[in-house]
């Protein structure tokens, strides 16, 4: 007998986030798994909230700063501080979360009265990465990374090796959430008429080689002349120019195209501008998930031992070959 045609289309329904997290808990069939993926669930409704903020933004008085400066020394943005507020009350009262840290507070905040379970995960977040496209409109977004804690170990930042989860929002004309569970890197974009992440394509793989760098080539005079070999090597090649200023979204690129995406140190910020801890890593797993590389320029970023939780570190992350040249031309110098 045919099978009925609605029976087919119920088969081939694309896939939500929410079933994605429920088959990967059913993989791992541990309790760690089901708090791990209630943990990114509440990520996901997080953005949501953020998405429609920033869709209204410009009508509802959101835009601009609140005249407080962050401990990183930039002024907090109105929506920096209204997503910051939304992930925290999403993840405060997940179970399994003990610690959150985030660009926009000093210090790591250890959840009091987390009910423990069989896991106990740290959640790092940028809530609203290249915040300042926010007053024209363009591309913004949130990055997150989630590790295991063991009790007593609160305050202790791992490298980034150790991650059990990562990914990022990417607040464009569509919004995307890209993640990782450590076993590749898939792709969901918000169907605004039902507020699910729907999953896009198959999992992402990055090409070997890309035709863009991504790069604040205003401060090139600048950059150790490791890196300003480099650019010109791919000028002389005939590379193309690509820079949101919103990591997120340059990153994005660099995932689906290939290429390569820096911010190498400056004289202004000797140890480059971008955090380790919720910017740098993450991004860095996400590309080596999908086959990429994630360096320093000295070495692995996911090696690096953090010491605080607003590190900073160089960040050069994109096609395994791109990323082998610039290292090669770094230490060349
Ligand atoms: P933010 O998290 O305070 O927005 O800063 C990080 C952003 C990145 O998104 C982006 O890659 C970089 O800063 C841009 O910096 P610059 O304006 O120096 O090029
Ligand atoms: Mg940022």
């Amino acid at each position: 007998m045919a099978t009925p045609a609605s029976v087919i289309s119920l088969r081939t329904r694309p896939q939500t986030l929410q079933n994605y997290l429920l088959a990967a808990e059913r993989a791992a069939r541990s309790d760690g798994a089901r708090s791990l993926s209630w943990i990114v669930s509440a990520v996901s409704s997080a953005t949501k909230g953020i998405a429609a903020r920033l869709r209204t933004a410009g009508l509802d008085g959101a835009l601009g700063a609140v005249g407080q400066v962050n401990v990183q020394g930039e002024q907090q943005q109105a929506l920096d501080v209204i997503a910051n507020e939304l992930l925290i009350a999403e993840l405060q009262s997940r179970d399994g979360v003990v610690v959150l840290g985030s660009e926009e507070n000093d210090e790591l905040i250890v959840v009091d009265e987390a009910d423990c379970g069989a896991c106990r995960y740290a959640v790092l977040f940028d809530p609203l990465d290249g915040s300042s496209n926010l007053d024209v409109g363009g591309s913004v977004g949130t990055i997150f990374s989630i590790y295991e804690v063991a009790a007593g170990a609160e305050q202790d930042l791992q490298a980034g090796r150790h991650q059990v989860a990562a990914g990022y929002v990417l607040y464009g004309p569509s919004t995307i959430f890209v993640m990782t569970l450590g076993q590749g890197v898939d792709m969901f974009i918000l169907d605004p008429a039902v507020g699910n992440f729907v999953r896009a394509g198959e999992p992402l793989r990055i090409p070997a080689r890309g035709r863009s760098y991504s790069v604040n080539e205003a401060n090139l005079d600048s950059f150790p002349a490791g890196y300003q070999r480099f650019l010109a090597e791919c000028r002389a090649a005939g590379y193309s120019s690509r820079y949101a200023g919103a990591m997120v979204a340059d990153v994005h690129r660099v995932l689906l195209q290939g290429g390569i995406f820096m911010y190498p140190p400056t004289a202004k910020a000797p140890a480059g501008k971008l955090r380790l801890m919720y910017e740098a890593n993450p991004m860095g797993w996400l590309i080596e998930q999908a086959g990429g590389a994630a360096s320093t320029g000295q070495g692995r970023i996911l090696e690096v031992l953090p010491a605080s939780l607003h590190q900073r570190v160089p960040v050069a992350l994109g096609s395994r070959d791109d990323v082998t040249a610039l290292e090669l031309a770094l230490a060349a110098t």
